[in-house]
């Protein structure tokens, strides 16, 4: 037996296979050893480094769950879980331009994208040369997309695009831009276009004072009269269970990443209680202090373990979006409290960027709220045991 190791309570560890370890290892190393020492200024200066996108790529974190035909590592689910949690103790900026190109880019054009599309995109966005962001939100359709505004119209060849996006990840350094429209040319539904960088009418500006996850840029898509061919068009993509689709990835990968935000603020607190004394012993030695520390260890051993679960359920295809709901609200509402309760047991020092828990705490603001709302998932989940919808 283990014994009972504070930073594993259930033994995670056991639980992974040896394929799963390395690639959780590389995401570590890579983390720890060229994501971690650039994550002041990256934050401080509100810089997005390109060259993430190629260091990430190289490494095959990109294409993790991406068959190897296509350039990608052909794992699991869980070794992409893995994989956010390490990328997001460093910051959930940097997981989400990974997540952004892996499950909102690549996973669309590979389950609903043409053969030509896929051998076009997909081996470029999994070795990192090309970037990709994903265009859902719009000033006036966040929670509600069914609400989009965004039209795709016929044209001799193809489609004309007019609408904008707002709040896109990636998009001001995007080559690649997957964009959801209503398509008049098929009775209005919502449609997926793949388009690029440089077509005449398509810009991206950048969305400046962020106060929150300012190592990831952010910006609009503006589609002013873009014409594209048939070939844009995802072919096997109807309505909004193809946003969804891709939306459940990405969501089941931030229930792992935030426990790894949430950790990183759980060993500082710990660590700076065991260093720092007042009343002449040290924090860690005051009830209260250690109470803050059980309820985190708690907290994230269940998370974890509830990812755990999931993934394995995603990888046996036995997946329900209502468990990824339950599991993105939990954890990202659970980081968010450990990371207020770590920011406030540094004290002063807890507001300094010496320390990463006020960065990991305003970065949990969005991740709570993007990919669905914390409030919104309560939603979902009280529609799915009352049978009552209560979205309106
Ligand atoms: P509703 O009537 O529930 O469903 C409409 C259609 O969609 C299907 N569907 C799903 N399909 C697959 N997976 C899911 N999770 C699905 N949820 C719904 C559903 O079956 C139906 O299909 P069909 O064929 O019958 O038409 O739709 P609604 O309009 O009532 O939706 C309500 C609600 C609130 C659940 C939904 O709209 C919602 O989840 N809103 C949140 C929006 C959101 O998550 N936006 C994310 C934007 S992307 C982003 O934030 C990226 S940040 C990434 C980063 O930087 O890391
Ligand atoms: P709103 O929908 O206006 O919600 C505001 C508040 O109202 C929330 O508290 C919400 O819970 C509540 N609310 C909404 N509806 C209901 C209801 N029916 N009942 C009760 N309460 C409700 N989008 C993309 O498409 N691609 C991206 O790459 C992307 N990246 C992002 C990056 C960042 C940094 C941020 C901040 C956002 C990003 N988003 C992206 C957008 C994100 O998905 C939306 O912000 C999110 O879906 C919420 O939409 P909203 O901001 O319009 O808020």
């Amino acid at each position: 037996t283990n014994g009972f190791l504070w930073d594993d309570p259930f033994l995670l560890e056991d639980q992974l296979s040896e394929e799963e370890r390395m690639i959780r290892d590389t995401a570590r190393s890579y983390a720890q050893d060229r994501l971690a020492p650039r994550v002041r200024a990256a934050f401080r200066d509100e810089h997005t480094d390109p060259a993430i996108f190629r260091e990430m790529g190289d490494l095959g974190l990109l294409g993790v769950t991406l068959p190897e035909a296509f350039g990608g590592t052909g794992a699991g689910y869980v070794s992409y879980g893995l994989v956010a949690r390490e990328i997001e103790a460093v910051d959930s900026g940097f997981r989400s331009m990974m997540s952004v190109q892996a499950s909102l880019v690549m996973y669309p054009i590979l389950a609903y994208g043409s053969p030509a599309q896929r051998q076009r995109y997909l081996p470029k966005l999994a070795s990192g040369e090309w970037i990709g962001c994903f265009g859902l939100t719009e000033p006036d359709a966040g929670s509600d997309p069914g609400g989009m505004r965004t039209r795709a119209s016929r044209t001799a060849g193809g489609y004309r695009l007019n609408g904008t996006k707002t709040w896109i990840s990636n998009s001001p350094l995007a080559d690649v831009f997957v964009v959801w429209a209503k398509s008049e040319a098929h009775d209005g539904k919502i449609r997926g276009f793949v388009l690029e960088k440089g077509t005449s009418g398509l810009s991206a500006p950048k969305i400046e004072g962020k106060l929150s996850l300012r190592a990831s840029v952010t910006g609009q898509i503006v589609l002013d009269q873009v014409e594209v061919g048939e070939d844009a068009l995802l072919p096997e993509a109807q309505g909004l269970s193809g946003p969804f689709g891709c939306l459940n990835r990405a969501r089941y990968g931030i229930a792992w990443g935030v426990m790894g935000a949430a950790e990183t603020c759980w060993h500082a607190a710990r660590q700076y209680g065991l260093d720092r004394k007042q009343f002449g012993k040290p924090l860690a030695q005051m009830q209260l202090y250690q109470k803050k520390l059980a309820d985190m260890q708690t907290e994230i051993a269940l998370g974890l373990q509830a990812c755990l679960r999931v993934g394995r359920l995603f990888e046996a295809e036995r997946i329900a979006p209502e468990m990824i709901s339950l599991i993105k609200r939990n954890n990202c509402g659970k980081a968010l409290d450990i990371a207020r309760q770590a920011r406030d047991m540094h004290g002063g020092n807890g507001i300094s960027d010496e320390f990463p828990v006020m960065r990991h705490m305003v970065n949990l603001e969005t991740v709570n709220t993007y990919e669905g709302a914390h409030d919104v998932h309560a939603l979902i989940l009280g529609r799915a045991q009352t049978g009552l919808q209560a979205f309106f």
